[in-house]
């Protein structure tokens, strides 16, 4: 490079300020390095105070997604059979002419429910997601995705039993001094939590984890209870029960604070510590260890994860763990109560954002996506739109919806920025920008933050954010005439006065103009970070804990045998989980995260099978088969086999993912998926 060349780029060097939006608690403020017009580097600012300057591997990659040879720079075409991903370029205008005259045509043939909009978590912006969008759905009356592939299970419980209490800030895991992590694995889904759980240990605190894998290293666990996978509300329910044998039932609290909670011990005494531990195969007394650690301890913290969920008693067991700090009186202290998750301490009015009411059309859960492909007949789905998702890889039963996304009479579209397993099967496929190129309001739902992410390069190719994109849409279809629908800083505006709860800037003051100056706006606890019936309180009607919710739970704390048990399914012994990684966010990044999947076996299921630590398996069931690589690994628990969730279908020998083997059951009071209740059998390939 010449001196004056040096200059210039020198000159053309900023640091730009914006926040990562992805599907992580963590939600980091992040300092990205552009230099002539490019992003070179992307790292952890301070301005949420919980990223420190620090922030994961995959954001720090993103360059890679950004400029890699996978993502989509033009509208295109289908010009080959679904799935075969060949595709021939064509112009904007081409692109939402053929789109809008098609979903028009759907909607007078066959009605508006003839639609199916299909979208998640790709980015967890207020923007991205039930704005433009919902405008475009709802003025189409398309169907109604339930989203229900994670956080349902979790959600639903935190709101009948406690009305969406705010939970406690991960600073103030510091001040705990024991911390059961149930079904959470921080190491990797949540790595700002790690520093203050370090923090906690070394002044002393006891940390507990229940997990069927060994998730953290040497040192850092006191106590591990490698519990079988869908088994927690039995455990829960045992820990209840022996606490109250034991005299330990804060009935004060409770008298005072509950409502239920007689009921809720009637339902856990028949679960004696065998009939729990034959359940969890785990040994009786390593829960009543657990049970006696907590009880003993002051403050105590749980920290909930959505690994519970992910089973058919996902309810049940969120529900027992969330009422064991009102049963052992752990609230009322710093350091003390549960977490799980932030999203419902502030309310989202997302009918004000998108400026329109959701109507009343027909509910498909979006868990059953093949099924609904497939069966739905009233009326059929004939236009199916994916954005901020991939459901051809994170979608249980892959085998049916892949099924569905090759039927000949659908018209698929999918927004995307790279080609994903979903893109492959687009009747026109749309480019979509990063958070790197548009504007997104974040919420957050670890952390208490909200944060603006601001375009920091200008869109690769002809890539284009979701606002654009739907308000086009909208308007190539005749539902905008006056040209009304809020874009820009009206629509950034409109979603910021949407935030009711805590937020700064309660007071009318200028959230936005508050934002751009101190990028962010902090939540506003009495007491900076609630206390959890300290400065905070159940947003339930009388204020109180509702431990039998019968308006709203038909059935609860209600324990369904394991899917082996059930006839005819007694063939498959081993559990399928498929733990989040370092890898990827979800499906998100996993192009350059994963080169190739391997399965966990533990070393006696290995050997009983003769199977070698390399070396190719079939991990299979009535559904289909997954052939990867084997890794043996005492790191899970004996009859666990462990497949990572958000692998594509390159990442295995015969290009399937594990969701080939998730039975596409939900969870009865929600509707959650229940991935981890797929059963397998593993043999040499
Ligand atoms: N790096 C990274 N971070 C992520 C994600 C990611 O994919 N990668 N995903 C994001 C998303 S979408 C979410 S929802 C969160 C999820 O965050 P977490 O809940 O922390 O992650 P999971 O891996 O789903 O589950 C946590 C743990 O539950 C265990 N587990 C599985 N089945 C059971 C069971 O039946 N009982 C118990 N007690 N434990 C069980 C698993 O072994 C795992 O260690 O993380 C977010 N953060
Ligand atoms: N087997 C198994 N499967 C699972 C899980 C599991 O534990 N086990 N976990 C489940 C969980 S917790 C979750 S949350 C789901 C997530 O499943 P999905 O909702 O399918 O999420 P991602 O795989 O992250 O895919 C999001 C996609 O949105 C795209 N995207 C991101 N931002 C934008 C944008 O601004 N505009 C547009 N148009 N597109 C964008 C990304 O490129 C990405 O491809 O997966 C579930 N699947
Ligand atoms: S994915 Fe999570 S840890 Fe990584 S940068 Fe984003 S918010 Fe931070
Ligand atoms: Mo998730």
């Amino acid at each position: 490079m010449s001196p004056d060349a040096k200059l210039a780029a020198a000159a053309d060097r900023h640091v730009a300020h914006t926040v990562c939006p992805l599907d992580c608690p963590d939600r980091c403020s992040l300092d990205v390095t552009v230099e002539a017009g490019r992003v070179t580097a992307i790292d952890g600012s301070r301005v949420n105070p919980v990223t420190d300057g620090f922030i994961c591997g995959k954001v720090r990659h993103f360059t890679k997604r950004l400029y890699g040879p996978e993502r989509l720079l033009h509208p295109m075409r289908r010009t080959g059979p679904k799935g075969s991903g060949a595709f021939t370029a064509i112009s904007w205008d081409e692109a939402i002419a053929t789109i809008a005259e098609r979903l028009a045509r759907v909607r007078s043939e066959r009605g508006g429910e003839a639609i199916l909009p299909f979208c998640y978590g790709g980015s967890n912006g207020l923007l991205t997601q039930d704005a433009a969008d919902a405008r475009l759905f709802r003025g189409l009356g398309a169907s109604r995705l339930l989203r229900t592939v994670c956080a349902e299970p979790t959600g639903f419980v935190a709101r009948v039993l406690y009305g969406k209490m705010p939970i406690v800030d991960f600073p103030d895991f510091e001040a705990a001094r024991f911390i059961l992590v149930w079904g959470a694995n921080p190491r990797e889904s949540n790595i700002h939590l790690v520093p203050y759980l370090k923090a906690a240990k070394a002044k002393g605190a006891r940390i507990a984890i229940v997990d069927p894998r060994r998730i953290a290293g040497e040192g850092m666990v006191d106590l591990h209870l490698p519990v079988w996978p869908g088994s927690d509300a039995a455990v829960a329910l045992a820990m209840i029960a022996h606490l109250d044998r034991e005299g330990r039932v804060d009935r004060g609290f409770l008298e005072r604070h509950a409502t239920g909670w007689e009921r809720l011990l009637d339902a856990a005494r028949p679960w004696t510590l065998e009939r729990a531990a034959a359940a969890a195969r785990v040994e009786p007394r390593a829960i009543a260890a657990l049970a006696d650690a907590y009880a003993d301890a002051d403050p105590a913290l749980v920290r909930c994860g959505w690994g519970v969920e992910r089973n058919r008693n996902a309810e049940s067991a969120v529900a027992a763990i969330l009422a064991l700090p009102a049963i052992a009186g752990k609230f009322g202290k710093r350091g003390g109560g549960y977490c799980l998750s932030a999203s419902g301490s502030y309310r989202v009015d997302h009918d004000a954002v998108a400026g329109t009411p959701e109507p009343p059309t027909r509910p498909i859960n979006m868990n059953r996506l093949g099924r609904a492909l497939l069966e739905e007949t009233t009326p059929p789905i004939q236009a199916l739109f994916v954005y901020n998702a991939n459901p051809a890889a994170t979608i249980p039963d892959q085998g049916r919806v892949l099924e569905g996304l090759r039927r000949e009479d659908l018209f698929t579209v999918v927004f995307e920025q790279v080609m994903t397993d979903t893109a492959l099967y687009a009747d026109i496929l749309l480019p979509a920008t990063t958070f790197l190129e548009h504007t997104d309001l974040s919420t957050a739902y670890g952390t208490y933050s909200v944060m603006l992410g601001t375009p920091v390069v200008a869109p690769a190719g002809e890539a284009k954010s979701n606002e654009e994109v739907f308000t086009l849409l909208g308007r190539a279809l005749g539902l905008d005439p006056d040209r009304r629908w809020a874009t820009g800083d009206a629509q950034v505006t409109q979603a910021l006065a949407a935030i009711r709860g805590p937020l700064e800037g309660s007071d009318g003051t200028d959230r936005l103009a508050r934002l751009r100056e101190a990028g962010i706006l902090r939540m506003d606890f009495p007491g900076e970070a609630p206390v959890q019936f300290g400065s905070v309180f159940p947003n339930t009607s009388d204020r109180k804990i509702h431990l039998w919710p019968e308006a709203e739970w038909s059935r609860p704390y209600e324990v369904l045998p394991d899917p082996e048990e059930r006839p005819g399914r007694g063939r498959h012994p081993l559990a399928l989980i498929s733990p989040a990684t370092d890898r990827s966010i979800s499906s998100t990044l996993a192009e350059y995260g994963f080169k190739e999947a391997v399965v966990t076996l533990h070393p006696h299921d290995a050997a009983a099978r003769r199977l070698q630590d390399g070396g190719l398996v079939r991990v299979h069931n009535d559904l289909g088969e997954v052939i990867v690589r084997l890794k043996v690994s005492d790191e899970v628990r004996p009859g666990v086999a462990s497949l990572p969730k958000g692998i594509w279908n390159r990442h295995t020998k015969n290009g399937r993912v594990g969701n080939t083997l998730v039975p596409d059951d939900i969870s009865a009071a929600s509707g959650g998926a229940c991935f981890n209740d797929a059963r397998v059998e593993v043999a040499m390939a």
